[in-house]
């Protein structure tokens, strides 16, 4: 199989004068080179695209998934330089079912991850990807993430048959011969191999969205590779997401002594024009997005976005801990997206967008619930049909979603791609009872107890019953690459390496009176969480203890201008004893699942949180 294309396939693709192997020489050229071709030989692709990541070549890619019929290209008066793609009905989400970490001990991997004994992962997925990309190209696709050459990115390259991959990964990750460059260099790298799993054998007619019933998602976190098979979607697709920044890093971090966080990332700036850095993780359709891109209702408050899903953390010299944002896009849910609850957002998506799943205008325009407060009178949803609005199904699927360049965010900071030293960590659910709207950890080791303890009600983002509340260490249940109670151990031993560490913070934006309402705005509103936290540092804001934290004390919590009645405050922080000390009985049971594995610090943190509940009735 030779690595340049074959002169036929430069006479029929438009991508055909791009994707001949860079002229780039280095130590490290060879051992991608034979990669490349091992992998081309057991997957047998028709072509092989070297990816050079040039505006004509992403453009070039676009209009060729147009005129295939994988993409329908928006109304450029409307919304410039957008498409829209849908999905197969059966590949919506990410799968977490199908999700393998497959170390070489179970005991790493651990109770929350799928498990499977490498060997015999490899003998599963060798007959899938064996002639899986006949008759399609394979796209080589070098990335960086963060900055190419920054001093936390991390490189890796994919090998993928789905062009709607390629064309996202340019948006969310850095692509290019620059990257190709440092792996000539020598610099280390990530293998992640993808493929829809479906051949076209001579004379097929293909399909807009090509995938396989049968669908993997695989880590091999000894030998830091990825093989996903039968999906074309998200994070199953875009293995430099969850798979590599989260689950792979996560790994790397461990080893190395820094963190891979599924967390966003903003800069917080008070009315005195003083900065802060804050890191928040939340469980998946938490309102990251919103909080990444807050307009604050207080005045004088501005936040400057640096990124909206994943964090990675290094400690520096000055014995701060130090956070860049490794993605160069935001991947977001569309449905709750809209002027009145993001307008950072809508903005962002004026054009340039990739939209997956979700409805189209009768003027070639993209909509969804959410967007305005008034739907459309006619729409085409999401599988394609007529839709108006007493169809009884939602136009756009719950988890359809946007891909555009993070620096189109009016949101965003100038520096977004620096390193940035954290003030702060914020911990938040989902939750309509017990957790109040904020709570102040005593130190690094409770605050590393709070995250271990992160709960929300599952929603769209992943398969399964939608409400059912789920456990959520640190928002990286479904994405830690190892043993979970390992991790909380990592967070502990980083608390070690730096010297100056950022103060913790447990948030819920979410509770709810016995009435079933939201008890607190939230929104811009989260602001005044936020406003309190930092007079916190500053030693200007007052708390009184509880057994669970530190809260507001009374009066300090800016409220101005807002109308929540003192009853609904109440509520907001009322802490039930009892129902926390059933709480307390659940981690008990959760913990118990690591056995031994689970850190002696976070047993000793139940015991001390009981006793002071205890002591709280007495
Ligand atoms: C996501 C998720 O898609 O967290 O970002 O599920
Ligand atoms: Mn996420």
């Amino acid at each position: 199989m030779a690595i340049i294309e074959s002169p036929t396939a430069r006479a029929t693709s438009p991508l055909a004068a791009y994707g001949a192997q860079p002229a780039v020489q280095g130590p490290g050229m060879a051992a991608l080179v034979a990669w490349v071709e091992e992998i081309a030989a057991l997957t047998k692709p028709d072509r092989i695209h070297w990816v050079d990541g040039s505006a004509e070549e992403h453009e070039a890619l676009l209009a060729q998934m147009v005129a295939d019929g994988t993409l329908i290209k928006l109304n450029d008066a409307k919304r410039p330089g957008s498409y829209l793609a849908r999905s197969d009905e059966a590949d919506v989400a990410r799968l977490e079912s199908r999700t393998f970490i497959c170390s070489d001990k179970q005991e790493d991997a651990g109770p929350t991850n799928n498990w499977a004994e490498p060997a015999e992962m490899r003998a599963t997925l060798r007959p899938l990807f064996d002639g899986s990309m006949r008759g399609r190209t394979m796209f080589v696709v070098p990335f960086s993430m963060g900055k190419v050459g920054g001093p936390i990115s991390q490189l890796g390259v994919q090998l993928t048959d789905s062009p709607y991959a390629v064309a996202s990964i340019e948006i969310m990750t850095r692509v290019g011969v620059e990257v190709t460059k440092l792996i000539a260099q020598g610099a280390p790298w990530v293998r992640t191999v993808h493929s829809v799993g479906s051949p076209l054998h001579h004379g097929d007619d293909d399909v807009a969205w090509p995938s396989n019933d049968e669908k993997y998602i695989v880590h091999f976190p000894d030998t830091l590779e990825v093989w996903s098979f039968g999906s074309g979607y998200g994070g199953n697709a875009i293995l430099a997401k969850k798979c590599y920044a989260l689950r792979i890093a996560s790994v790397i971090g461990r080893d190395q002594g820094w963190m891979a966080e599924h967390m966003l990332l903003i800069r917080v700036i008070d009315p005195q024009g003083r900065a802060y850095h804050v890191a928040a993780a939340f469980p998946s359709a938490c309102g990251k997005t919103n909080l990444a891109m807050l307009r604050p209702t207080i005045p004088g408050w501005k936040v400057e976005t640096l990124g909206d899903d994943i964090t990675w953390i290094r400690p520096g010299e000055d014995g701060r801990l130090y956070a860049i944002n490794p993605e160069a896009g935001f991947f977001g849910v569309a449905p709750g997206t809209g002027e009145s609850t993001n307008v950072t957002a809508v903005e962002t998506l004026w054009g340039n967008v990739l939209f997956t799943n979700v409805a189209l205008t009768d003027d070639g325009d993209v909509w969804w619930e959410g967007l305005t407060d008034e739907a459309p009178a006619h729409l085409i949803d999401w599988r394609g049909e007529d839709w108006t609005p007493d169809a009884g199904r939602p136009a756009a699927h719950p988890n359809s979603r946007f891909t555009v360049s993070a620096a189109q965010a009016p949101s965003i900071a100038d520096d977004w791609e620096e390193a940035v030293p954290l003030d702060v960590i914020l911990f938040g659910g989902r939750r309509a009872t017990n957790v109040p709207l904020v709570v102040e950890a005593f130190g690094w080791e409770h605050g590393v107890f709070l995250g271990s303890n992160i709960s929300s009600e599952r929603t769209a983002a992943a398969e399964g019953r939608v409400g059912e509340l789920r456990r959520d260490p640190f928002a990286m249940m479904p994405f830690c690459g190892y043993n979970m109670a390992d991790y909380f151990g990592h967070w502990l031993e980083m608390g070690r390496l730096a010297s100056q560490l950022p103060k913790v913070y447990q948030v819920n934006w979410f509770r709810r009176g016995a009435d079933g309402r939201f008890l607190w705005p939230g929104f811009g509103d989260n602001s005044r969480v936020i406003d309190w936290i930092v007079r916190r540092l500053q030693g200007e804001a007052d708390a009184v203890e509880t057994p669970i934290g530190p809260v507001p004390a009374p009066g300090s919590l800016n409220l101005s201008g807002l109308d929540v009645p003192q009853q609904d405050l109440d509520e907001l922080f009322e802490i039930d004893a009892d129902a926390w000390l059933e709480e307390a009985d659940l981690t008990d049971e959760f913990y118990a699942l690591f056995g031994e594995r689970t850190p002696v610090e976070l047993r000793e943190q139940l015991d001390g949180l009981r006793a002071r509940l205890k002591a709280a009735k007495d």
